[in-house]
């Protein structure tokens, strides 16, 4: 388990996560954001304790379920929502109007539209960290439906073969939009690194502390030189697709067995067991998170739209 001080920032940034999320859901269903909202219920482990386990000056490259990750690296919940709203304040400008942003300052690499060209992206940043000879690791994340096409084949197999410092993160989370995992793979995830020749490790990824060890142990053979790794990353997909998608093709059984596994009171109750926080420690925590969620609507709704005289700006040719 990471130490104390590590273990609450995790948990500060988990439940910080959640807040945002049901935040924009709230703003969602009132008709504040219109277009899509995606989040990452259920997710929150992988993105936090997969970024936790990096150095601020790795390269992470995350996916639409990833909000934690793009926290953990000092995104502002307002920024997020102002992406959402198309405002310009807005990492990207207010170009957007979703999730597209990132943050190359923070290391963070905009999520392209086409799933999943974060993979060969991550693959492309290893390579140049080992031909410029830099201590840096690239990280990216994947749905379990985005290993079917072939860039996830051809990221994964170039790392490989160069040995490039990448750790390659699936988040299983049994769906991709409606087509369960019985259509998708006939194997899990973790053991088609077997077919790459690099370590393939399968774990809870609703237990942030699993997430993080697991991480934490590939990190540290890409930075000796050892290659990529694979994380399989188990979870569940708890809301729909987006929230426009009511999700009635999930038997309802699933979300009630998965219901018992929330990685934020899994974390909450590591902390506990840990002796790092007291209950009403925890409590103060979730307020804080809800309070930051709150502020940033209040920011994000307030700030402006984009204007049409900055229409060429960031046009490169
Ligand atoms: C190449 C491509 N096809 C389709 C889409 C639309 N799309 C976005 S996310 C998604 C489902 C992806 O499923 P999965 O990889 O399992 O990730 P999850 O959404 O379940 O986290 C689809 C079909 C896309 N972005 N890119």
């Amino acid at each position: 388990m990471p130490d104390r001080d590590l273990s609450i920032r995790i948990f500060q940034v988990m439940a910080l996560h959640r807040a945002v999320e049901d935040r924009m859901v709230s703003m969602y269903r009132q008709g504040e954001m219109l277009g899509s909202v995606y989040t990452g219920h259920w997710h929150e482990a992988i993105a936090v304790g997969t970024a936790a386990a990096l150095r601020p000056d790795d390269f992470l490259c995350p996916i639409h379920r990833d909000l934690g990750a793009h926290l953990w690296r000092g995104m502002e919940p307002w920024q997020v929502m102002a992406s959402f709203l198309g405002k310009a304040t807005s990492p990207t400008g207010g170009r957007d109007g979703t999730l597209h942003y990132g943050r190359l300052d923070l290391g963070i690499y905009n999520l392209p539209s086409h799933i999943p060209d974060n993979y060969p992206v991550a693959t492309g940043g290893a390579f140049a960290f080992k031909y410029r000879g830099e201590d840096r690791v690239a990280l990216a994340y994947c749905g379990d439906g985005s290993t079917s096409r072939g860039d996830f084949h051809e990221a994964v197999n170039i790392a490989a073969v160069l040995d490039l410092p990448c750790v390659f993160v699936v988040e299983n989370n049994q769906f991709a939009y409606s087509t369960p995992l019985r259509l998708q793979s006939r194997t899990d995830f973790a053991t088609k690194a077997v077919a790459y020749g690099i370590p393939g490790e399968k774990v809870d990824g609703t237990d942030v502390t699993a997430v993080y060890e697991a991480t934490e142990r590939a990190v540290a053979r890409a930075r000796a030189g050892e290659g990529p790794s694979l994380i399989e990353c188990v979870t569940m997909r708890m809301h729909g697709h987006a929230e426009h998608d009511p999700a009635d093709y999930v038997p309802r059984e699933m979300f009630e067995e998965w219901g018992a596994k929330d990685p934020v009171e899994i974390a909450a109750r590591q902390l506990v067991e840990a002796g790092h926080a007291s209950e009403d420690e925890i409590a103060a925590m979730r307020e804080q998170a809800r309070q930051k969620a709150i502020e940033a609507r209040r920011k994000a709704l307030s700030d402006p739209m984009p204007t049409p005289d900055r229409e060429e700006e960031r046009v490169y040719a």
